[in-house]
């Protein structure tokens, strides 16, 4: 292994512990008798290590792993591992998010990856092939697999009967070198679906919005989601991936649907028949915990600014003005879906004071509406066309004006995600956006007195994969390009066994990646440049931080205080990267969001929690914090004291780290 970036410590400790684990453990144990959940069926069938026990440890056979264009830095940290090849059995690259090109910089990006990709023997999507979360759902997902992915979003792919995981990119870069996935097994949630959707009104997406008011966004931690009941059935594969997608709102690890005939029909559509296979839970197969649904009584649902929990049912917060509506993303544009939005628009005009966005989720979904006239219907009712990618999703263009009302088919409307910090974006399904980009005001579809038509998925898509470049037999001569804009992996120092830090900040609950390191067509395209990068960290929370966090570096660096699911929403690693490029030692928070944990322990970042919410109450911003023996007890008892010096009195925080992560951590 390389000792030439911080892998020399993190990435060999990854490959270390995943080692030990899958030879020390023995498979024979662990297995669970009696009738099987759905998870547990897929997890039994790929268990390498472990035990199948909630909470406990298990080590998983990977089929699929992905990244995407900004977090491109996983292939630097596969370098470093030193293979020079991918050893999973499907590895793929894509570029959807950053995709403007305004100066050198996204497209060095994006030759980069195409060239990583090819020379390590990786898929690559070509950029305007459209959001990976799409494409991999119509061109690779399959029933029965386990995919993991550098996006929170990953899970869309659950609505297949797959597992699909978001993870950090230095695990996407151990799992492309073949290492099985370890952690702690979640809590199952059965969520039992009866009754049928109204449609057109009602769609999957008030669905997940529903789910969302009922569970908010830290409702899904520590828990898979599997979907069950009589309701199943009647819900399309495409729903059902936008209800998945979703699922990451929640904090879920992942959500899964069984694969049945919905399931064998869309592969059927893309030409993909042979990759189906029945999966459902066993007959009275236990849950953790089961909630009921009954999708008949669901009506059109909108998240307000600024959190996808903060629902409500459109009716009540009926007729404020709207100025911008997006529709498309990785959330909603199934075909069926768009093409209802073409046909409500077809004929009509958009409000003049609405600038509406459509951004079709892939190529293939783009092309079909393309020939079927759709995309004319869209234009010529004043809609703009955006390419197949995330765009104004993470604030890539099309930001809104000051102040403005956007609404949004999207999965997330944290505040200044948008690219304008004071906009107000809500949440609604394409159909109620569509209706309001008409209308010009938020409105009920059913109280819009516009016409909309069922549009079922079609039979047959259209297949062209000619934008996945297929790895090459002979790779000895491809040369990865690096371009200004990439720059070497910033090296990490040893755990310190005494941390002694100022707490340079201390913030509220479910703060989030987006507020830790900010997306948007400014910050993006620094992803490969970590110090430059580094400058923006908490820019909205305070603009001071970065600065005063560097000034601290060489005088014992800092620490972060958090309040409940710290770190929520994506699985942005630059949100620990640039952290630790900061000198920050430890982040201190009543809990830390799962994908950030992880992220954290990658980097070098002790995550330690609060054991009462006195104690975080009493810490304040400035204080100075000692904590003593912290390499014996990262692999011990994983409690530590905390002396505060600033105002003389001790307190008591705890790690949970598993065996590998506390192996990675020192
Ligand atoms: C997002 O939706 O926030 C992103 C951009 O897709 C992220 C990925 C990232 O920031 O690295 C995600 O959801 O994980
Ligand atoms: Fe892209 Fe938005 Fe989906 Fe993230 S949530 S993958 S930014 S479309």
């Amino acid at each position: 292994l390389s000792r030439r970036s911080f892998l020399g410590t993190t990435g060999a400790a990854m490959v270390g512990a995943a080692v030990s684990m899958s030879s020390v453990e023995a498979l024979a144990a662990g297995g669970k008798q009696g009738p099987l959940n759905l998870v547990e069926k897929i997890f039994e069938a790929h268990r390498v290590g472990g035990e199948l026990k909630t909470g406990k440890m298990i080590a998983l056979k990977v089929d699929q792993v992905m990244n995407h264009d900004i977090n491109g830095m996983a292939w630097l940290e596969f370098e470093a591992i030193g293979l020079d090849t991918v050893k999973v059995p499907f590895a793929i690259s894509f570029v959807d998010h950053n995709m403007l090109q305004t100066d050198y910089m996204n497209p060095d990006d994006h030759i980069f990856m195409q060239t990583a990709a090819a020379k390590f023997g990786a898929h690559f999507s070509r950029p305007g092939n459209g959001v990976c979360h799409q494409v991999h759902l119509e061109r690779f997902a399959a029933p029965g697999k386990i995919y993991f992915g550098t996006d929170s979003h990953t899970p869309t792919a659950g609505g297949m009967g797959m597992i699909a995981i978001g993870v950090g990119g230095l695990d996407v870069a151990a799992m492309f070198a073949g290492m099985p996935f370890e952690f702690n097994m979640p809590k199952v949630v059965q969520i039992k679906l009866t009754g049928n959707l109204q449609r057109p009104y009602v769609t999957a997406m008030d669905v997940i919005l529903t789910i969302l008011q009922k569970l908010s966004v830290k409702g899904g931690v520590g828990k898979i989601i599997e979907y069950s009941g009589p309701g199943v059935a009647n819900l399309t594969l495409t729903e059902r991936a936008t209800i998945t997608n979703m699922g990451a709102e929640l904090g879920a690890t992942t959500s899964i649907f069984p694969s049945d005939e919905q399931t064998r029909k869309f592969l059927k559509a893309q030409g993909r028949e042979k990759e189906w296979k029945a999966l459902a839970a066993d007959p009275g197969a236990q849950y953790d915990q089961t909630i009921e649904i009954d999708l008949s009584k669901l009506e059109p649902m909108i998240a307000l600014p600024w959190s996808p929990d903060k629902v409500v049912p459109i009716r009540t917060v009926a007729g404020k003005k709207v100025n911008q509506v997006c529709i498309g993303s990785c959330t909603n544009s199934s075909y069926g879906m768009m093409k209802t939005v073409a046909t409500m628009l077809k004929g009509n005009t958009v409000d003049e004071m609405v600038s509406l966005l459509i951004n079709p989720g892939s190529r293939q979904v783009y092309s079909m509406l393309a020939k079927d006239g759709s995309v004319a219907d869209m234009i010529q009712s004043g809609a703009r066309m955006l390419e197949s990618g995330c765009g104004p999703c993470i604030g890539m263009g099309a930001a809104p004006g000051s102040g403005q009302v956007s609404v949004r088919s999207y999965n997330r409307n944290f505040k200044g995600r948008s690219g304008t910090k004071d906009a107000q974006v809500y949440l609604a399904s394409p159909i109620s956006c569509a209706a309001m980009a008409l209308k010009g005001e938020i409105i009920d579809p059913r109280d819009a007195g516009i016409k909309v038509p069922m549009v079922a998925e079609p039979a047959q898509y259209l297949i062209n994969d000619s934008m996945i470049v297929k790895p090459k037999k002979d790779r000895s001569k491809i040369k990865i390009v690096r371009g200004p804009n990439i720059k070497p992996l910033p090296v990490k120092e040893a755990l310190r066994d005494t941390i002694a830090a100022t707490t340079l900040l201390k913030v509220g609950d479910n703060i989030t990646t987006d507020a830790i390191m900010p997306s948007g067509a400014k910050v993006l395209p620094l992803r490969m440049n970590i110090p430059k990068i580094s400058e923006h960290v908490f820019e909205s929370v305070d603009k001071t931080f970065a600065s005063r966090a560097m000034a601290l570096k060489d005088k014992g660096g800092s620490i972060i205080v958090g309040g409940d699911n710290y770190g929520q929403g994506s699985s942005r690693e630059h949100a620990a990267l640039a952290p630790m490029y900061l000198g920050v030692q430890a982040v201190i928070a009543k809990n830390i969001a799962r994908i950030h944990n992880s992220n954290l322990i990658n980097f070098g970042i002790l995550p330690l929690m609060f054991k009462s919410d006195e104690d975080y109450k009493r810490v304040a911003q400035g204080d100075e914090l000692v904590i003593r023996n912290v390499i014996k007890n990262v692999k011990g008892s994983q409690t530590y004291e905390v002396e505060n010096k600033t105002q003389g009195y001790t307190f008591t925080v705890v790690s949970k780290l598993n065996v590998r992560e506390q192996e990675i951590m020192v």
